[in-house]
């Protein structure tokens, strides 16, 4: 029999091979802070790996341009409505590759060319897919931001309302990629009400939040909700569209397939029906409560021992520091909290400089390693070692970091210790 049938990896590709494995030992042996990143499970890993990666389909269940369909429908059928029943939702759509695909096919169901949309400020906690100049969103559609209080850090809702008055946008958007707080679903939908503009949420970042029932859902008040399976919600790498009714699901629709894409991704929506079919499970609830717990440890005790939290905490899995006080790139926090194996994230604060290399911003979160165990007490000790190592510099706190940390990855190991 064919070799192609048989050989692994290691045989056919030694190279690639060798990276992946060294992957694999990078992720047991460093803690993952960045904010958009989780562990997922053995069972997504395995439908990611599954053969179903062969089947090509386009269009929907029970009415697709290829055959051989049947089994494909049947996960894709499971990760839609798993995903209403998660949700509370009426209509949701598995198929966007990605969060940017998501929005953009929201974008192409709702608006035209040169429509205005109104967005979080990127340095702000915004993303780029919400009208960033350099990507399609801001260059083909007229876009405009909200920024956030200067003194507070927080959103402020009748500054929101005062510009969405004044730009009246087609689109109002909430959410993006580094806001540590909770926003006010609702008075944003009555602000896009008065306008008579459309509420798009993209709660890509907190969707296991939402899910696992510790933050508010956008879904009761937004016209539609876009969002990742891959960060709080623990799944692979891709996007949902999800709506409380069916006003727009016709043109969502088309606007996914044949819109912004083609055929699916059969193995990504069959980990997204596994992911989604965990996160309805009692203990993702755990989890998600876990995870608020142990960003407010970690906010708390990088904050008693001296660092500048953004917004004073979070609502979220997310910490945003400030270095401006210590003089400090979050480059340089980055590559400091790297050298003691800690893989963190520069990020802009708000009002911070456009040159990423300037930035002043370091995002953490506390996803990946609250699904490797970790409780607060464990936050707290790494908090602990961040602060001394930003605050001294010292091959002293370095030692003491690295020490803490390969005592953590010993204590939770992931994938059976690998
Ligand atoms: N939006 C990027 C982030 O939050 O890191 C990727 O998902």
């Amino acid at each position: 029999m064919s070799t192609h049938f048989h050989s692994h990896l290691a045989t056919v590709d030694p190279s690639i091979a060798d990276a992946l494995s060294h992957e694999t030992m990078r992720q047991a042996n460093q803690i993952e802070l960045i904010a958009s990143e989780n562990i997922v499970s053995r069972a997504v890993l395995d439908a990611l790996g599954h053969a179903i990666t062969n089947k090509t389909l386009e269009g929907y269940p029970g009415n697709r341009f290829h055959g051989g369909g049947q089994f494909a429908d049947i996960v894709e059928l499971a990760a839609i409505d798993r995903a209403k029943e998660l949700f509370g939702a009426a209509y949701a759509n598995v198929q966007p590759h990605s969060g940017s695909q998501a929005n953009l096919a929201v974008f192409f169901a709702l608006l035209k060319p040169g429509d205005r949309v109104l967005s979080l400020d990127l340095a702000a906690g915004g993303h780029l897919s919400h009208g960033l100049g350099a990507n399609l969103s801001g260059r083909w559609f007229e876009a405009h931001h909200y920024g956030v209080d200067r003194e507070t850090g927080l959103i402020d809702h009748d500054q929101v309302e005062a510009r969405t008055k004044e730009i009246r946008p087609a689109l109002l958007i909430a959410g993006g990629s580094a806001y540590p707080r909770e926003i006010d679903f609702e008075r944003m939908a009555a602000i896009a009400k008065k306008v008579d503009a459309r509420f798009l949420v993209d709660m890509a970042h907190i969707a296991g939040l939402v899910a696992g029932g510790v933050h508010p859902s956008p879904l009761p008040h937004a016209d539609i909700v876009t969002c990742t399976t891959t960060k709080t919600l623990r799944g692979p790498r891709g996007g949902i569209i999800l709506a409380k009714d069916e006003t727009w699901s016709k043109k969502l629709q088309s606007a996914v397939f044949p819109g912004v894409q083609g055929s699916l991704h059969t193995q990504i929506i069959a980990a997204k029906a596994v992911c989604l079919g965990e996160a309805l499970q009692p203990d993702f609830r755990d989890y998600a409560r876990q995870i608020k717990e142990n960003a407010t440890a970690l906010a708390d005790t990088l904050s008693e021992h001296g660092l500048k939290v953004i917004s004073g905490g979070t609502d979220t899995h997310i910490v945003l520091l400030d270095f401006s006080p210590q003089g400090m790139t979050g480059k340089e926090a980055e590559t400091l909290l790297d050298e003691v194996n800690i893989t963190s994230n520069k990020n802009p604060v708000p009002y911070d400089v456009p040159n990423p290399s300037h930035w002043v911003g370091l995002r953490l979160g506390v996803s990946a390693a609250t699904t490797r165990g970790f409780k607060e007490g464990e936050f707290r000790a790494l908090a602990g070692v961040i602060a001394r190592l930003i605050l001294t510099k010292t091959e002293d706190a370095k030692c003491d970091a690295k020490r803490k940390v390969a005592e953590l990855c010993k204590s939770f190991p992931i994938y059976g210790g690998v």
